[in-house]
């Protein structure tokens, strides 16, 4: 047996596991903390040697539905993404539980609870079982390889997607790894029935019929799952339901074998019923400890018969909102916590603050002298590095909601009588989920200036390539806007007046007009420019 280890990251180890376990390709958006996942796989030596293909998607339903064509062709894939993006693959996700798949398909999405670069920390888990899939949680980086290595098993198993819900410590910690044999490439096969993908509604009733059947082999494999274990104790009182990294932080607590309580292990979905069962025969009061939203303490709550304490973030044990760890479980299952050594003076915590000599910078000082004189006027924003603009010294933005939100709610507010009403968003956000907002803003002549802040990469996440590199100005027009509206600036020290001089020009124009600021990330442009000399 093998037991070299290497040391990855929670996010290699499942790009590490989707190569060895047979992936021909990997779809994805860029998203913290998800991205390295897809990096991983973009630079190892073996994936590019296989030519595992892994370039980059508009989107994250993009991605989901051309990871569903990859395994309709009999592939093996793997498409990743964060929480929020999940809430835009959601229609492909869904339906695709309806459809099966394939070849096999691991869905990777990484949730962010305490957000730290998120909008919100909302629970993946629940996805996965409103679409009625299997779920793994992996507690530490082995089960996160082995877990995409038999996901993609799993999935052909089953016929269905399967997802791997990982959250941001999980995703940002090292461990040593432990590989499988490397398994071999799917051939190219269609599916057997070829009315499989056609969810006609017809065919769909019979496929949802084959869906809510097979959820019965999920339960066995769920009761079954080495990942599942139930370990009673001698003492009957109290007991311990650990979920994925939960588990993590109550060996860190506790030695395995040494733990006093009856410990249940969940890192399977469904909630295995059969091992709760045990629970309940076993303890006469009960702590769930799981990252996210309660969704096993609702569980226990309603599979229980007997009257049972149970204790979690929804009595209070734990608190409601914000990641976990080790100390936090500590004071929940009553044991001290030892502090750890104090943060040296020199860590200060610093506001962020974009980049001095970043484009967006001159495009917000522009368009806040340009707006000067309106006294009414707002600038709705998207999800980007520009979003700093809502912090000093520009303190100009007044909206941030979600990917492609800027355009459609400066519409919408303008609709309503707002004058002027302002879009401040991102050349990847733009094609992301920002095009056919715009599209609804030509055929409404809504009376809005669209800012596209190209910095020619998707700067926030790391500077990965942008989907709408070289193509602003022709999509604009594509969709309708009138091309002596499209115009383009360099957001440079020097062109001030000229910047503001024309924002002001479009300020006035009744109509829909884009501005885009176009010059390079210089984050992205100084590591382009390292990398062309090594
Ligand atoms: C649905 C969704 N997917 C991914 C993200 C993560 N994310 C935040 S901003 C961003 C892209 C920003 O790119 P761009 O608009 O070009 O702005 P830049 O950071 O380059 O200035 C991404 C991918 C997110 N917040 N929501
Ligand atoms: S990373 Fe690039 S886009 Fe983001 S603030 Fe810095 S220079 Fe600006």
């Amino acid at each position: 047996m093998n037991t070299k280890k290497d040391l990855l990251l929670g996010v290699e180890a499942i790009g590490q596991g989707a190569i060895d376990g047979g992936i021909s390709g990997v779809y994805a958006y860029p998203g913290t903390p998800s991205t390295e996942i897809t990096e991983f796989i973009q630079n190892n030596k073996l994936a590019v040697e296989k030519g595992i293909r892994s370039k980059w998607s508009a989107n994250e339903k993009t991605a989901y539905e051309a990871a569903l064509g990859m395994s309709y062709a009999g592939k093996r894939v793997l498409v990743c993404m964060k929480h929020v993006g999940l809430n835009v693959a959601a229609d492909a996700f869904i339906n695709s539980a309806i459809t099966g798949i394939n070849g096999g398909m691991v869905l990777t999405v990484a949730d962010d609870p305490s957000m730290h670069s998120s909008q919100n920390e909302q629970d993946s888990r629940f996805y996965g079982k409103f679409a009625l899939v299997p779920i793994l949680e992996p507690s530490n980086q082995q089960e996160a390889y082995e877990m995409t290595f038999e996901g993609l098993q799993i999935s052909e198993e089953t016929g269905l997607p399967v997802m791997l819900r990982i959250t941001t410590r999980l995703a940002h910690s090292r461990s040593g790894i432990i590989r499988r044999k490397i398994t071999k490439e799917n051939k190219l096969q269609l599916p057997e029935d070829p009315t499989q993908f056609i969810l006609l509604p017809a065919i769909a009733r019979k496929r949802y019929k084959i869906l809510l059947e097979k959820q019965k082999l999920l339960a066995r494999l769920t009761d079954n799952s080495k990942y599942n274990f139930f370990r009673p104790a001698k003492n009957k009182k109290a007991g311990i339901i650990a979920c994925g990294i939960g588990y993590n932080y109550v060996i860190e607590n506790f030695n395995e074998k040494e733990c006093p309580y009856s410990l249940l292990k969940i890192s399977q979905y469904p909630v295995p019923e059969s091992l709760i069962a045990k629970m309940e025969e076993n303890c006469n009061e009960i702590i769930v400890i799981e990252e996210g939203y309660p969704v096993v303490e609702e569980a226990v709550k309603s599979l229980f018969s007997k009257k049972i304490l149970i204790r979690g973030r929804l009595n209070g044990a734990l608190p409601r909102d914000g990641e976990l760890n080790a100390d936090i479980v500590a004071n929940a299952l009553g044991k001290k916590v030892l502090s750890g050594p104090a943060v040296p003076d020199l860590v200060v915590s610093r506001p962020p603050a974009l980049c001095q000599g970043c484009g967006h910078r001159d495009m917000f000082k522009a368009l806040n002298s340009a707006l000067d004189k309106y006294t009414k006027g707002r600038i709705f924003s998207d999800i980007g590095c520009y979003t700093l603009g809502a912090l000093p010294p520009f303190n100009c933005i007044y909206s941030c909601v979600d990917m492609g939100a800027s355009i459609t709610m400066a519409k919408g507010a303008s609709d309503a009588g707002l004058a002027p009403s302002v879009a401040v968003i991102g050349d990847s956000t733009f094609t992301h989920s920002g095009i056919t907002g715009l599209l609804d803003a030509v055929n409404d002549n809504a009376n809005i200036v669209v800012i596209i802040s190209d910095n020619e990469s998707v700067s926030m996440t790391g500077g990965q390539d942008s989907s709408a590199f070289g193509k602003i100005e022709s999509i604009c027009a594509g969709v309708g806007v009138d091309p002596v509206h499209i115009k383009v600036l360099i957001p440079l020290p020097k062109n001030h007046d000229s910047m503001v001089q024309t924002i002001e020009e479009e300020l006035e124009f009744e109509g829909v007009s884009v501005i885009v600021f176009s010059r390079e990330c210089i984050q992205a442009a100084s590591r382009r420019r390292r990398e062309n000399k090594s």
